[in-house]
């Protein structure tokens, strides 16, 4: 296992040559005290899509947790590295003043290029395949992510129900799956195989999984969608991705919903801080 040995490292961060406080990092991997890259994240969706690609590349790095129930991510500190206070970020310590990153697809497209020069989960850049990833990327991104997490908002959050929105994000979201269904039964019928693009597991795959793994909190069942779900399970035996979707923390959702307090206790816990997140920003945007 890369992880057996979690480490606990303290470091200071330099942008633009300003220190920063220090900061506490979990380290990963056993090769972890020559990590180059801190990752800043939370067990989410769009937080598993970088520890997955990390982890499927194999490169050493650092982990902070940036704890999204006390609003962390909106703290100064983090705003120099993600303007937008939202988590996946990165560090890459490796260019000199070090390099952030946000955005998942952003960091996804970079890691790629300067650590997968033999594309083992990507494409040289500019070929067909290369275009054809970055779009299935992009649909995710604008898709199936902002889509699904209205679905986990008003299905899941919001203080009142209103069915008008839990259906019109939970039936988009089926949408999209039927989409990505389809994608994969034509790549399979063309020989190559039950992955997005080009015939092999790549970026693209970890990107759509990352959400896609989380459907049932969405209130959106894969089992209709044939190809998807096998898809996704053989997603799930990747021992790479199975590290990284416990990235910065186990992963507790499956483990919540087998019980219906467990599933109330999970719910409770988001709802909370996304209800104080809003109620801030409500005050800073009047
Ligand atoms: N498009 C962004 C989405 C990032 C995002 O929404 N992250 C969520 C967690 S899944 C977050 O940080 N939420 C904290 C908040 O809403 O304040 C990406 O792909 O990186």
């Amino acid at each position: 296992m890369i992880y057996c040995g979690w480490r606990h490292t303290t470091k200071t961060i330099c942008i633009n040559a300003s220190a920063f406080n220090s900061q506490k990092f979990r380290s990963f991997s056993d090769m972890a005290e020559n990590a180059n890259i801190d990752l800043y994240t939370a067990g989410t969706p769009n937080g598993h899509k970088i520890s997955c690609t990390l982890e499927e590349l194999g490169i050493p790095y650092n982990v902070q947790k940036v704890d999204i129930a006390k609003n962390v991510q909106k703290e100064e500190w983090f705003l120099k590295i993600n303007p937008n206070g939202r988590i996946p970020a990165i560090m890459d310590n490796t260019s000199s003043p070090p390099r952030r990153l946000f955005e998942g697809q952003a960091i996804q497209l970079y890691l790629c290029e300067q650590y997968d020069k033999d594309h083992r989960i990507s494409f040289p850049y500019g070929s067909d395949d290369y275009w054809e990833m970055v779009c299935w990327m992009t649909w995710m991104q604008s898709g199936i992510g902002p889509m699904q997490g209205q679905a986990n908002h008003f299905y899941r959050y919001a203080p009142e129900k209103i069915q008008y929105a839990i259906n019109r994000y939970q039936v988009e979201t089926k949408r999209l799956y039927q989409v990505l269904n389809d994608r994969l039964a034509s790549q399979k019928a063309a020989g190559q195989g039950l992955w997005i693009a080009g015939g092999k597991f790549t970026i693209a795959d970890i990107s759509c999984f990352s959400w896609v793994n989380w459907a049932e909190w969405a209130g959106a069942d894969t089992k209709p969608f044939p190809e998807l779900q096998s898809w996704l399970e053989t997603i799930q035996q990747r021992p790479a991705m199975d590290r990284g979707v416990n990235v910065p923390d186990a992963f507790e959702m499956k483990k919540a919903m087998k019980t219906k307090e467990g599933e109330e206790q999970f719910a409770k816990h988001h709802s909370n801080w996304v209800m104080q997140g809003m109620k801030e920003d409500e005050a800073r945007h009047k």
